[in-house]
């Protein structure tokens, strides 16, 4: 990456708004802009100050717009920085950075602004993750982790613990000097202690990263039973809504039907399926096909069934072929309005099933709440910090298996040439996360996930 080009890239979304905001960045980005506009000269302005004048093409006026400067190193990117609000037609946004581009800026690729807040030592790697995470989020929860990772928790913890692991690289390398002599400058009692507080640390993060990912990317939830157990009027009656089509006749959902349910910040993937039975036609054959794909693709597995029609046997039979490993399931028994509570407590399947009345809305406060706790499992505090990155968790995953390597070798006592290079590459992983270590590769992959303008 050149860092002497200026980048241009509209910041807002593509399409018609009231105002589109297109940013410069580079060290030329306040000479270019000043070269097409008509107000006060922006060379002689002072850093975050906003400018009302026009842009113009030489005497064509393109639209009246507000500048706001950023002077380097107080900006976003550390660069010159200058922010162009014009009327949020694409047309004048298109005119408008195709003449600041024949005025000398490049268009920016995609994260290439983060990029540059990356590489100009604004954040940190795992900060500028945190950004597109936070543009992605879509629930309080998913804001709230993303915030978390935003302030830098999450890497500064892992920053202090690869600070100490350097210090005993370096007095183990102090060794390899020394190897005729037979010394040991770094104390293997207090190495192995702080291997075990890093793995320690390590392994919460790697544990944390399953409730992470419920909260950044939802939860597959599959509402599945027999045909006719009140699936769809139990998605209606979560969601409050007359969303799938409800009738007595068995067989009426054919299709998937996917609905959001956000339960307490964290969002559901609701999947209402074609009820399982032998199918009676073609299309209902491919319906029930689709209901175990959706299945072996979930988290959790709402199974419902009839209270009333359900035989002891049919639902033993059910519950043990749905159990899938790695899969979560809550047992419904619905239609409870048809029983008595007697009858109900008689019933020697509904025992360990949650009761409830689709149809009259019972109890569905209770299922909410089931839901919410098989996949949040502990209380959730506003400051912890979650890993939600797939690379973090395998930089983790890498770093505690190089953790591993060290203590065996401290616990047989390999020479210090075997400690120093193990010592490496846990601060190799460790360092991926933070963006201590970079590869233009990584940089590549992370980066490009982004929009441009970001
Ligand atoms: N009494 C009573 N009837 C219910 C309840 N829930 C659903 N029903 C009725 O049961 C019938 C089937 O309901 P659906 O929600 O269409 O059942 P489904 O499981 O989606 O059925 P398929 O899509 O055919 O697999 C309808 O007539 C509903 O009104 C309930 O809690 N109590
Ligand atoms: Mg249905």
């Amino acid at each position: 990456m050149n860092k002497e080009e200026t980048i241009v890239a509209l910041a807002t979304p593509n399409g018609v708004g009231a105002i589109g905001v297109i940013r410069l960045s580079g060290p030329d980005a306040i000479t270019i802009a000043n070269s097409v506009f008509k107000g006060k000269d922006l060379a002689n302005q002072e850093s975050h100050t906003i400018h009302f004048g026009q842009i113009a093409d030489g005497d064509i006026v393109l639209d009246e717009v507000l500048v706001s400067l950023f002077i380097a190193p107080r900006s976003y990117t550390r660069e010159n920085v200058v922010e162009i609000s014009c009327h949020g037609s694409g047309y004048i946004i298109e005119s408008i950075i195709k003449l600041l581009i024949k005025s000398g800026a490049r268009g920016a690729k995609p994260g290439e602004f983060t990029l540059r807040a990356f590489l100009n030592g604004q954040l940190d790697l795992s900060q500028a993750e945190a950004v597109a995470d936070l543009i992605a989020s879509n629930s309080k929860a998913s804001q709230q982790v993303a915030m978390q990772q935003l302030r830098g928790g999450f890497s500064s913890q892992l920053q202090q613990l690869r600070d100490q692991l350097v210090q005993f690289a370096s007095l183990v390398e102090l060794e390899l000097d020394f190897s005729e002599e037979d010394v040991e400058f770094a104390n293997r009692g207090q190495l192995k202690q702080l291997i075990i507080n890093i793995n320690q640390v390590v392994s919460r993060l790697i544990e944390s990263f399953e409730l992470g990912n419920v909260i950044k990317q939802g939860v597959n939830t599959v509402i599945a039973g027999r045909p006719n157990a009140g699936k769809s009027t139990l998605l209606n009656a979560l969601l409050n809504e007359e969303r799938a089509i409800v009738s007595h006749i068995p067989g009426t959902t054919r299709d998937t039907i996917e609905e959001v349910l956000n339960i307490n910040g964290i969002n559901f993937r609701l999947i209402d399926t074609a009820g399982i039975r032998e199918a009676t036609d073609a299309i209902e054959k491919i319906g029930v096909e689709r209901t175990m794909e959706k299945i072996s693709q979930s988290a959790l597995l709402i199974y419902v069934f009839d209270a009333v029609e359900i035989t002891i046997e049919q639902l033993n039979s059910d519950l043990e072929s749905l159990q899938k490993p790695g899969i979560t399931m809550l047992a419904v028994a619905n239609k409870a309005d048809l029983l008595t509570e007697e009858q109900l407590l008689s019933l020697p399947h509904t025992q360990s099933a949650i009761i409830i009345s689709a149809k009259q809305k019972r109890h569905i406060d209770e299922l909410k709440h089931k839901i919410y706790n098989s996949a949040v499992k502990r209380q959730l505090s506003g400051d912890e910090t979650l890993v939600t990155n797939i690379r973090h968790l395998e930089a983790l995953q890498k770093t505690t298996a190089s953790l591993a390597r060290l203590l065996t070798g401290i616990d047989t006592q390999v020479t210090s040439d075997f400690l120093a290079m193990d010592i490496k590459q846990a601060l190799h992983y460790l360092g991926e996360i933070t963006g201590a270590v970079t590869t233009d590769d990584l940089l590549d992959n992370i980066f490009s996930k982004f929009c441009i303008g970001k």
